[in-house]
């Protein structure tokens, strides 16, 4: 085996280098995986551009990337149901004790989970990389690695959607931050019915009406995926009564929001951490065909070339890009 193991390391804020770290060992609960597609988050930017994300600061150098798919090249003494050479996705977030939350199928939620690239954990953007066997996926032979690689980001609306109770017939308003026209386009391509652009000086009960006006009715459920305060808010109002509005998007931890129009119109307020208990359903959307990622894939960059993968990233250029860990075989 190849003994490079070549990682992409932020040492601190700004810092960020491509280093040979050793070919871990994997446990016997574990896999020994070749990374073949790693894509780049906001967070993974983040993290290189402030050194933190709220609470989390990176304090000791962090290998960054958690929305990855590689191949098993060694099993631990317990792994049953994977084999060398099997495709897999990759969970990131493995959680560390069976706590209350782990016993209730929640496990998102217990305070002490691993998470790939969230300090101190190291992610995975590197070419060998070890991971709990159990939650690594196996992909079918009609499912690419990049594929594998967005089903992260792919179960962040999958969660997002089970938390808001979205179903056949659901008329559903999402609020993103985006307003790069190549994003938008790629929204209407991929399945937006509606688009409408936040005009400077829309307050958010006349940004509600226009929503009222463009679908002619409200929405049941509203996704919210800012974090912004006034989108938060015109969330609220733009929502059917009765509905649901789940919170995606992070910002500030205080927020002025309309609460009692919210509580007198039963629209109920949810939050969203992540995912919990997705990979199984991503795997079939994809498989099946039922949801096309594929287009979301406009920069690929092989692994050496990490910085101007993350530059590319960070200057809003392009969708998703996707670092190619195996140097042998850099196709989707
Ligand atoms: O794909 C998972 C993911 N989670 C993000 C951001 C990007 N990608 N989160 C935002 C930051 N939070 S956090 O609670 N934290 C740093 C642990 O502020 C987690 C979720
Ligand atoms: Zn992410």
């Amino acid at each position: 085996m190849e003994q490079d193991n070549l990682s992409v390391v932020l040492h601190s804020q700004g810092d960020l280098r491509l280093e040979k770290r050793p070919v871990p060992e994997p446990g016997p609960n574990e896999v020994l995986l070749q990374m073949h597609s790693v894509g780049i988050c906001g967070s993974d930017v983040h993290y290189w551009q402030h050194g933190r994300i709220g609470d989390f600061v990176v304090m000791k150098p962090m290998v960054l990337g958690h929305e990855a798919s590689g191949r098993v090249v060694k099993v631990g003494s317990a792994v049953k149901h994977l084999q060398v050479g099997d495709r897999v996705a990759v969970e990131p977030g493995v959680p560390r004790e069976m706590d209350e939350f782990f016993k209730n199928g929640r496990y998102n939620l217990s305070p002490t989970i691993f998470f790939c690239a969230t300090p101190p954990d190291d992610g995975n953007l590197c070419r060998y990389y070890t991971h709990s066997a159990n939650f690594c996926y196996k992909l079918p032979d009609n499912v690419t690695f990049e594929e594998g690689a967005l089903i992260e980001p792919l179960s962040v609306g999958i969660h997002a959607c089970r938390r808001a109770d979205v179903t056949l017939g659901s008329t559903v308003l999402i609020c993103g931050a985006d307003l790069f026209p190549e994003r938008l386009a790629m929204a209407k391509e991929l399945g937006a019915d509606f688009q409408l652009t936040v005009k400077r000086g829309d307050g958010p009960q006349q940004l509600a009406t226009r929503v009222e006006n463009m679908l002619g009715d409200q929405p049941h459920i509203t996704i919210e995926c800012t974090g912004v305060e006034s989108s938060i808010q015109a969330a609220i109002y733009a929502t059917r009564s009765g509905g649901v509005v789940v919170l995606v998007g992070l910002g500030s931890e205080m927020a002025t929001i309309p609460l009692i129009n919210a509580a007198v119109r039963e629209v109920d307020i949810r939050g969203v951490f992540r995912y919990c208990n997705t990979w199984p359903m991503a795997i079939a959307m994809l498989a099946s065909g039922k949801v096309n990622v594929k287009p979301l894939v406009t920069h690929r960059f092989p692994l050496e070339q990490a910085v101007q993968a993350f530059e590319t990233t960070r200057q809003g250029l392009g969708i998703k890009v996707m670092l190619k860990c195996d140097q042998n075989d850099q196709n989707p």
